[in-house]
């Protein structure tokens, strides 16, 4: 088997760069281990920025979007007792869209499929090899049976356990990686919706977070030790606990039967090294970020952007420039995302461990943010808009992508 580029994993980065290819009359394959069933129904992300909604606006993936995602014009912290609302749209004009991941997956899937699109799912890669050559390859099992895909370029989308980042060599690694105290249990519950927009709640008891899927299905977390198991944390409990962190006077949680548990630990991880001879790494084979600032789904987005307009211009012009620029073009997204993303874990989390002049500063940190526009404005415009960016020098490619 042959093509252009080859694609490992059908989450939103590898998607998204198969669709913007096709745009451009790229030939990929992508290469997917789970079944379509399993890629559509894993529940993860579920905010989208500025700059996401208009790229799937832009590249034809927006209708559903735009029919049963939920536009919200700001979001709201909580502390002692207190409710504050950042109004994003009056602060900066921007807005942010409440859409499930697997609800984009599902439209770049169908999209895909609707222009007869290469996507091979039950495909597991199991290595990659001669990447540094002009034909790297990828070797793949399909039903226990071995294959092989040549390509020129090979895109590892395939999230942080995939094979990609292991086949780079170990000495031209550059990783950097932050472990955080705290983990978070998620749940989707059969209830209305709480609040018209998120809810983020400081409680001495843990971080809380209030927020929806539909106006029947609502996503609900909250903080807890990172090694706590499922078991620790029967229904009555998290119901107990979401109460007694986010309840106000005249306000309460709304509940339903629960759907669906999940624990993640929190972590901040960054590969450096995006780009090693002909294979590029994007989305969360790259990095991570813990989910208090909602941009790991967008990153992936941002990445497969640049990505794409690096191999439009490599396969129009036969020049590497770009190409060879994505992996420091996108490390200042991240590392803005990442700097974004720590903040709000450490403004938003209870830490027993900190002094009582940390904990005085977290409290400072609130009252500036929630009480300043300046404070404000910076949650603002970092929530809304950092992750799909382009530099100045590369606007006019991004038109050519999206025609
Ligand atoms: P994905 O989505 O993990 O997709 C990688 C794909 O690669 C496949 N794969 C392989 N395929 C073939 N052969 C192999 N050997 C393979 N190994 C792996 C996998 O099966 C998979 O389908 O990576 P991608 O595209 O980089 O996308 C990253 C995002 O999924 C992720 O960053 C977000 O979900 C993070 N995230 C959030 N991001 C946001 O932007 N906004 C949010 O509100 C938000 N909330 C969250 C989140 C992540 C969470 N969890 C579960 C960690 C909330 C949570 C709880
Ligand atoms: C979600 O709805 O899953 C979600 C929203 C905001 C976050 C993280 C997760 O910061």
């Amino acid at each position: 088997m042959e093509t252009k580029v080859g694609i490992i994993g059908a989450g939103p980065a590898g998607l998204l760069l198969s669709h913007l290819l096709h745009l451009n009359g790229i030939d990929s394959i992508l290469l997917e281990k789970k079944s379509r069933e399993e890629v559509e129904e894993t529940v993860r992300a579920g905010v989208l920025e500025q700059g996401a909604i208009n790229l799937l606006n832009e590249t034809g993936l927006g209708s559903r979007m735009m029919k049963y995602g939920h536009l919200h014009h700001g979001i709201e912290i909580q502390y002692n007792n207190q409710r504050f609302l950042l109004n994003f749209e009056e602060l900066i004009g921007k807005k942010i869209m409440v859409y499930p991941q697997h609800e984009v997956l599902k439209d770049l899937i169908a999209a895909r499929m609707k222009a007869n699109g290469k996507i091979i799912f039950q495909a597991n890669v199991t290595s990659l090899k001669d990447i540094d050559s002009s034909k790297p390859k990828i070797e793949f099992e399909v039903d226990g049976e071995k294959q092989e895909l040549i390509c020129d370029f090979i895109a590892g989308c395939d999230g942080y356990h995939g094979p990609s980042r292991k086949a780079l060599p170990k000495e031209l690694l550059r990783e950097i990686e932050h472990v955080y105290p705290f983990g978070w249990l998620g749940i989707l519950a059969e209830a209305p919706i709480s609040n018209e927009v998120l809810i983020y709640t400081y409680h001495e008891r843990g971080f809380a977070l209030i927020s929806t899927r539909s106006p029947e299905i609502q996503r609900y977390y909250l903080q807890v030790n990172p090694n706590d198991q499922l078991s620790q944390w029967p229904d009555e409990r998290i119901w107990s606990e979401l109460h007694a962190r986010v309840d106000l006077n005249g306000w309460t949680v709304q509940e339903g039967p629960i759907i669906q548990k999940d624990i993640v630990k929190m972590r901040s991880f960054v590969c450096e090294t995006m780009q090693y001879g002909r294979l590029f790494l994007a989305g969360d084979a790259a990095h991570i970020v813990p989910p208090t600032g909602a941009k790991g789904m967008n990153l992936a987005m941002g990445d497969a952007q640049v990505l794409a307009i690096g191999l439009q211009h490599y396969y129009t012009t036969g020049n590497e420039q770009i190409l060879n620029k994505y992996e420091k073009i996108r490390l200042e997204s991240i590392w803005r995302a990442q700097r974004f993303s720590r903040l709000m874990t450490d403004l938003l989390h209870h830490n027993n461990k900190k002094t009582s002049f940390e904990q005085k500063i977290q409290f400072a940190e609130l009252n500036y943010v929630t009480t300043t526009v300046t404070g404000a404005t910076t949650i603002a415009e970092n929530y809304t808009d950092i992750s799909v960016n382009l530099p100045a020098e590369l606007q006019k490619n991004l038109t050519a992508i999206k025609s």
